[in-house]
């Protein structure tokens, strides 16, 4: 059997409302698939507009196999290349971020403008064409600062995710931002173990004594639904008529997801004392506890908007035992650090629920790496969020693994 064949009788043995068998985390020919089926063929989160705002400014990232670089070009487009040269295959930006008039291959100084093409080749004769040796594009769409890539060659149509986010986001005034912190956590675990971390909070009681200051477990919104929950409503009910979209939405397969659900009594902010971090707002609601709108797109991101900052997270496979998990909090351009707003105080919570969240995973991997591990039930009442995530791997598994 060859990968595909062998990741494809991995997942249709699921049993329905289990976790995932000790191979789907662990063998290499299913993260082999991961990133095949997944990875390489869905829209993923980059990063922000508001990280490369001048021409020549730039981030890198890795997308599975595939190193990538997104720029900002003389023009103010935001592009997407293959980070990898057009000679002899170097990675070109070898930095994580940085800025640079033009993009010069540190090997043999190839050199490259911010639209890709190659503007020069040192000593390649006169049948040399450079016309045939521009970077590669990567498929990039921006939505409310939001860059996505998608690294296949053809990308799924990215118009209705688009259409669905932007009127949860829009009123957050994202393009109004600037990366106020930014962590990189090193996680040793499966990524599908980082994203079903994130997908419910049954472990949150005895885990984030930080988060739960301001955050309250409400059953209904780690699942699908909330119509029934009467708190629930009334926040949506009360949001929407200050003009915030808040009621859930969740794409037709299930790869994405927006609701906005209330935090505990007086919170209003991810804050040890649920006050406000930062001094001004990101809403023009008017309301003053709009709560946490969360939104995800798997595999890559979810994210918490708060009246007076965002949370941003993405996620990306490095090995089959390795995830890198980038938090970035998000807040008004103009708000002062020590001035409006004080970075241990904004940063303190996600921090510390962000490494919580590390340890959880980091023994789950270790654990379901028993060969005694059996996968156990999901709570109907307090898993549904984390059995959506894992139907929707193994749908997309199946699905793309059949063909
Ligand atoms: O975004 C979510 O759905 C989950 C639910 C509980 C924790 N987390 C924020
Ligand atoms: Fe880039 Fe040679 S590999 S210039
Ligand atoms: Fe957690």
């Amino acid at each position: 059997m060859n990968s595909a064949e062998s990741t494809l009788e991995l997942v249709k043995q699921r049993k329905p409302r289990h976790a995932l068998s000790r191979e789907l985390y662990t063998n290499e020919d299913v993260f082999a698939e991961d990133l095949n089926q997944i990875w390489h063929k869905e829209w993923i989160f980059a990063g922000h507009t508001f990280e490369i705002e001048k021409p020549g400014e730039y981030f890198t990232l890795q997308v599975g196999h595939y190193p990538v670089v997104v720029v900002r070009d003389d023009q103010g487009i935001v592009r997407a290349f293959h980070n990898a040269c057009r000679h002899r295959g170097s990675r070109i930006c070898q930095n994580d971020k940085g800025k640079n008039a033009k993009l010069v291959c540190p090997y043999h100084k190839w050199t490259f403008g911010l639209d890709g093409n190659l503007l020069f080749a040192g000593n390649m004769g006169a049948e040399f064409n450079p016309k045939e040796h521009g970077l590669m594009p990567v498929n990039c769409e921006i939505v409310n600062s939001y860059i996505y890539i998608c690294v296949a060659d053809e990308a799924p149509n990215f118009a209705p995710f688009r259409d669905a986010v932007t009127p949860f986001i829009e009123p957050h005034f994202l393009d109004n931002c600037k990366v106020a912190y930014e962590s990189n956590l090193v996680e040793k675990g499966n990524w599908k173990l980082v994203f079903e971390n994130n997908r419910e909070c049954y472990h949150c009681d005895g885990s984030h004594p930080e988060l739960l200051n301001s955050f309250v477990e409400n059953l209904s919104v780690a699942g699908v639904g909330g119509e029934e929950d009467p708190e629930l409503t009334e926040h949506w009910n009360k949001c929407e008529a200050a003009g915030l979209p808040s009621r859930l939405v969740m794409g037709e397969t299930g790869n994405y997801r927006m609701t906005r659900i209330p935090l505990s009594a007086k919170a209003v902010s991810y804050t040890m004392s649920g006050k406000p971090a930062v001094n001004g707002r990101l809403d023009k609601s008017g309301v003053e506890d709009i709560g946490a709108l969360l939104y995800f797109l798997y595999p890559s991101t979810w994210n918490h908007f708060l009246g007076d900052h965002a949370l941003s997270f993405r996620v990306l496979p490095l090995s089959s035992g390795e995830t890198l998990v980038t938090t970035k909090w998000l807040v008004p351009k103009d708000a002062q650090e020590g001035v409006d707003y004080d970075l241990d105080n904004l940063t303190k919570v996600w921090l510390a629920t962000n490494d919580q969240d590390r340890q959880l995973v980091e023994e789950t991997f270790r654990g379901v790496q028993s060969p005694a591990y059996r996968p156990g039930p999901f709570s109907e009442i307090a898993e549904n969020g984390v059995c959506q995530f894992v139907d929707w791997y193994c749908d997309t598994m199946k699905e793309r693994l059949s063909k």
